[in-house]
């Protein structure tokens, strides 16, 4: 390699490594600069909002668990910095060969425990708070009951008095999950097909909708407002379109709207109306609406009768 030819390949190594070390900041600015604007929208890139008892301990938990993590990462930068800027080639006469050794049992036993140690508590707190967000609290307790049944590719919100609300596709944001505010809604989840996640960062931790079986969360929103969710298990190719809405509104709002949902149900418009009708009567959308029935897991693509 000539000189020019090195010099020049010096100059884009150092400039590659310049891009490099660019581009983690960049993605990280990016992200703090965008959070305010999509926690606005109901999606908080970084920690979620905790607007219910649940989300707020799941916030403290990450605070918690980010503690040892940030300790962590900023030992194990401190030392690798100050291994290249010490030992960097230019400070070392050329032809410099380091001493040679290798094993040291008291360094080794220490990084072995002490990340054990770590992963013991972080584990520890995790399992506590997982296992309280999946209690299913006594009724003497719980304000209001909605079950929650997951398809491909939707949601069936039942409420009191059979009142259903059906979230199908990406209609999510037109039919959310109302519950009022302040009240403890516990929510009673299963499946027709295959296994569903139930997940709104701000109000609680995951759950799965598994079918045959009921699963139990709770939550109680603090103030109104609208939050986003996903499912979160990976259920078919349809699996992006099953968003999550969920609309805290106060008692009086959540009772007109059951009232007026009710109305809806009591006499089935001729369009296909996005909620369905608890009655038998022939729904005139494709889609069956999922009946009281154990037929009513019958599901389009599903039936091989259709
Ligand atoms: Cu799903």
């Amino acid at each position: 390699m000539d000189s020019y030819t090195e010099r020049v390949s010096y100059r884009s190594s150092r400039l590659l490594r310049r891009l490099l070390l660019a581009a983690p900041l960049v993605t990280i600015a990016t992200v703090l600069l965008a959070s305010p604007t999509l926690a606005a929208t109901g999606l908080n890139p970084l920690l979620p909002d905790a607007v219910s008892p649940n989300g707020h301990d799941l916030y403290n938990l990450y605070l918690w668990i980010s503690l040892p993590a940030l300790g962590v990462f900023f030992l194990v930068e401190a030392l690798l910095l100050t291994i290249i800027i010490r030992d960097r080639r230019r400070r070392h006469a050329p032809g410099y060969r380091p001493p040679q050794w290798h094993g040291s049992t008291r360094l080794e036993i220490a990084w072995t425990i002490a990340p054990a140690v770590i992963l013991v508590f972080i584990g520890y707190f995790s399992f506590a708070e997982l296992q309280q967000d999946f209690q299913r609290p006594s009724d003497a307790v719980t304000d209001l009951d909605i079950a929650v049944s997951g398809h491909q590719f939707g949601w069936t919100y039942t409420y009191p008095g059979d009142v259903q609300v059906k979230s199908e596709g990406l209609t999510a944001a037109d039919n959310p999950l109302v519950v009022p505010t302040g009240k403890l809604v516990r929510l009673k989840m299963d499946s027709v097909d295959v296994i569903h996640g139930f997940w709104v960062p701000d109000l609680m931790g995951k759950t799965d909708l598994v079918p045959g079986y009921d699963n139990y969360t709770w939550f109680k929103v603090s103030q109104p407002g609208e939050w986003r969710g996903e499912c979160t298990e990976l259920c078919g190719a349809g699996h992006y379109t099953m968003q999550l809405r969920v609309k805290a509104v106060t008692p009086d709002e959540y009772d007109d709207w059951l009232t007026q949902q009710k109305a809806k149900s009591a006499s089935p418009s001729p369009s296909a109306s996005a909620s369905a009708s608890p009655s038998p009567s022939p729904s005139p959308s494709g889609s069956a609406a999922p009946s009281p029935s154990p037929s009513g897991s019958a599901q389009p693509s599903a039936s091989p009768s259709k």
